[in-house]
């Protein structure tokens, strides 16, 4: 008897896989709406970045070597003969300054969360939950999306988020200079690395980024059925996406290995909120940290 069942099962499984070789119409829709979404907010010419703060590296030239004379190094280096009045921040940053690629990256950080804002309002159901829901289910997942959709610009040539020039080419010491760990880059490098060898589909990607914002289990979240309906309508689509069109050679597990991704963005997500906790009570400079970046991470001193 009990082989009896087993095989029905089997039967009912292979006759579903057979009933759903076909994207349905609405699904279909969806995905086209998640791809303009995505391409509305990510802009990969990079051109918005030269509005940052700029990048301050302690590169190793001479001048940020002799941390003991930054303001002399940075007058007989330059044409200026008078220190800039704004405290010659010029010069403590070329000094290898700790914190000196913070104001960079930090601007980078809160453009993408705005980037991400707009986004998730593009996300058929997003809008119809309540402003309360919004603001936790984008306060939980901000980070998590940003490490996501950084991975259009990592490449595996040098483990480098490249946007566009040098300048804009960031590498894990250029992390650190933002206060940031390495042991605790390295995990953050790794998952770049695994998502990239996922080569995903444009489509797996966008959807991937609206299945982490629509997490039902984020602290604050009121209406948690809601956002489980549309977490497992966007679930149901991937895969149906993947058994239809990805390659049977690599969609092997790979709704899988998405899934995983998820899991292992939750701990880089705890292990974010630790160092920024760290990083935002020892920027001396409150200004280092712009406004939107403080409300959606949290602000230590108010
Ligand atoms: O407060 C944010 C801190 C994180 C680092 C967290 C480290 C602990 C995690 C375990 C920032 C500094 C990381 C970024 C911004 C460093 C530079 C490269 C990058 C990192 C994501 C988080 C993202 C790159 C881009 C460039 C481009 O692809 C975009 C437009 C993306 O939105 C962001």
């Amino acid at each position: 008897r009990k082989k009896e069942i087993i095989m029905k099962r089997k039967l009912e499984d292979s006759a579903r896989e057979v009933h759903t070789p076909q994207l349905l119409e609405e699904q279909e829709r969806l995905i086209a709406t998640l791809i303009e979404a995505h391409r509305k907010t990510y802009d990969a010419s990079y051109s918005d970045f030269s509005q940052f703060r700029p990048p301050k590296r302690g590169d190793g030239s001479p001048e940020c070597r002799n941390a003991t004379n930054p303001f002399l190094m940075s007058l007989l280096n330059s044409d200026m003969d008078e220190l800039p009045k704004a405290s010659a921040s010029g010069a403590e940053a070329a000094a290898g300054d700790e914190l000196s690629m913070l104001p960079h990256l930090a601007d980078l950080v809160s453009y993408s969360i705005q980037k991400v804002i707009g986004f998730a309002k593009m996300i058929p159901g997003f809008k119809e939950l309540c402003t309360e829901d919004q603001i936790s289910l984008l306060k939980a997942s901000a980070i998590e999306i940003i490490i996501l959709r950084s991975n259009e610009s990592f490449t595996m040539e040098d483990n480098s988020w490249t946007c566009g020039s040098n300048e804009f080419k960031y590498q894990i010491g250029d992390v650190m200079q933002a206060g940031h760990k390495l042991e605790l880059l390295e995990p953050l490098v790794k998952f770049q690395v695994n998502m990239k060898k996922l080569d995903l589909h444009e489509a797996e990607h966008v959807l991937l980024m609206a299945i982490c914002l629509f997490s039902p289990d984020r602290p604050g979240v009121q209406d948690r059925c809601r956002v489980e309906e549309v977490q497992e309508h966007l679930t149901e689509t991937l895969r149906a996406y993947i058994a239809c069109r990805h390659p049977l050679s690599c969609k092997h597990m790979l709704y899988a290995k998405m899934v995983e991704k998820l899991t292992e963005l939750r701990s880089l997500n705890e292990e974010h909120s630790k160092q920024y906790l760290q990083i935002s009570q020892d920027a001396v400079n409150k200004e280092d940290l712009p406004p939107l970046l403080l409300e959606v991470f949290g602000n230590p001193t108010a």
